[in-house]
């Protein structure tokens, strides 16, 4: 709720409670009551500033983390890039259940997950018309086995939003490279989509190891998207709806805008330089949030020898505060087996590290909502630290601010910052013993919103 409606809600709920309260409508009351519905009316709302996201991009941002799943013939090659010409046999998980992929994500606080339908190696893993190398040319299952609807089929069961990854870069696809495939691609992605969305996000890759890119319609591709699923987000490295973050390590820049600049940009080779993308733009065109992609071990695909590479909690935590804290999405790969199962230890693992989050954010300590640039909040016990949120409905506007707390009657900086945007989280360098805190907001391009402050 923005300052503004909250604003109105409070003063309609007042108006309720002054007629409940006066059983017996007075000229009075009703003059009272019409009078403070209209301040309601008539408060300006905050002023927006420079591009603003849609309200798919805020329902996104709000989903903050979400499970990557890597799953293909690399799972069995060991390869992490296949190179197309693998025998569709060698895909054969034993076990298969997207339903324990689901809960794990669920269980884990994930709030959606997204699976590699189609990565470089062009295996589709869903029986594609318009691909021979597809799950119905495996024997798995006899050529009747579909991984895609399969995880559809567990989303709906648990309600858990879904999204796919679909490669442009193809090494399998005889049309790949030829004036064909622009229209093939489109094909394959409406199909999946009309099959097995609606989607919450649609990612696509930019990687491309061949020597020649062929020139990709992306135009054409949005479109078979947002045909079939039109509250998409579409992930590249310049979006549209929001952008790689440029490393593979779990860090957005501790200055991060939702803006960027994409003009004579495309993903993969002709992206923005790396820092752009991790930094975003103060005075970017379009608004594009960054989406920290990791993964839990080293590989993106499953790899037998891999496990000594699992990410320690305090390693998550890490990514978890350079990520979200950031302001960014984070999606965190969590690769099935052979089995086609989530490991054990990285299943326990992902427990760990929700209860190690759950832990360190048990106890706030003070909290408001909906506040200008300037707000201090009293404080019973010593802090560790502070979550910010601007209210980015209304654009990205804070540059920098400062937190202080009131010790022993003087007041003193304990951490200063630059953006903010959907949120930042700044664990103080130490716990701080104060009976108030003050956040300022010193440099903002339009008035400042915070949603929210939060002492923990
Ligand atoms: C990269 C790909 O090349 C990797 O294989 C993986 O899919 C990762 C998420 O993106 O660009």
């Amino acid at each position: 709720m923005s300052n503004f409606e909250f604003r109105a809600y409070c003063i309609i709920s007042k108006t309720k409670h002054h007629i409940m309260r006066n059983t017996r409508l007075s000229t009075e009351g009703i003059i009272a009551s019409l009078a403070l519905l209209l301040t309601a009316a008539c408060s300006p709302a905050p002023q927006t500033y420079g591009p603003l996201p849609t309200e798919d991009q805020l329902k996104w941002a709000d989903m903050e983390y979400y499970m990557f799943c890597h799953f293909g013939p690399n799972t069995f090659s060991g390869l992490q890039w296949g190179l197309g010409d693998e025998d569709p046999d060698i895909f054969n998980p034993s076990e298969l259940d997207c339903e324990q992929w689901v809960r794990t994500a669920k269980e884990a606080g994930m709030k959606g997950i997204i699976l590699t339908a189609k990565h470089h190696d062009g295996f589709c893993l869903w029986p594609s018309a318009y691909s021979d190398h597809t799950v119905a040319q495996s024997s798995w299952l006899d050529g009747k086995g579909d991984v895609v609807k399969e995880l559809r089929k567990a989303c709906d069961k648990y309600d858990f939003p879904m999204g796919v990854y679909i490669s442009p870069w193809d090494r399998n696809h005889p049309s790949y490279g030829t004036d064909e495939y622009n229209q093939v691609f489109a094909n394959t992605i409406a199909e999946v989509h009309q099959n097995y969305g609606p989607f919450f996000e649609q990612w696509f890759d930019g990687a491309n190891g061949g020597a020649h890119v062929p020139a990709y319609d992306w135009p054409l591709f949005h479109k078979a998207v947002y045909d079939n699923s039109p509250h998409a987000v579409i992930f590249s490295d310049v979006g549209p709806g929001c952008r790689w973050i440029g490393n593979e390590s779990g860090w957005a820049g501790e200055t991060n805008w939702c803006r960027l600049d994409v003009e004579g940009f495309e993903p993969g080779k002709n992206a923005p330089a790396t820092k752009i993308l991790n930094e975003g733009q103060p005075d970017g065109a379009e608004w594009i949030p960054g989406e920290v992609d990791v993964p839990i071990r080293a590989d993106w695909f499953y790899n037998t020898t891999n496990e000594s590479t699992l990410k320690s909690v305090d390693d998550l935590m890490d990514i978890w505060f350079s990520s979200v804290g950031r302001g960014c999405n984070l999606i965190l790969n969590v690769t099935p087996d052979q089995r086609g199962l989530l490991p054990q230890a990285d299943s326990i693992r992902l427990m760990e590290f929700k209860a190690a989050r759950d832990a360190y954010f048990a106890k706030k300590l003070a909290s408001c909502r909906n506040k200008g640039g300037n707000v201090t909040l009293k404080v019973k016990e010593p802090c560790k630290c502070i979550v910010l949120q601007e209210d980015i409905k209304y654009g990205q506007k804070i540059k920098a601010f400062t937190v202080e707390a009131l010790v022993a009657g003087e007041w003193q900086k304990v951490v200063e910052g630059t953006t903010i945007g959907h949120k930042r989280i700044l664990p103080f360098d130490a716990s701080v013993d104060a009976s108030k805190i003050r956040v300022t907001v010193t440099d903002s391009f339009a008035e400042p919103m915070l949603k929210s402050v939060t002492v923990y």
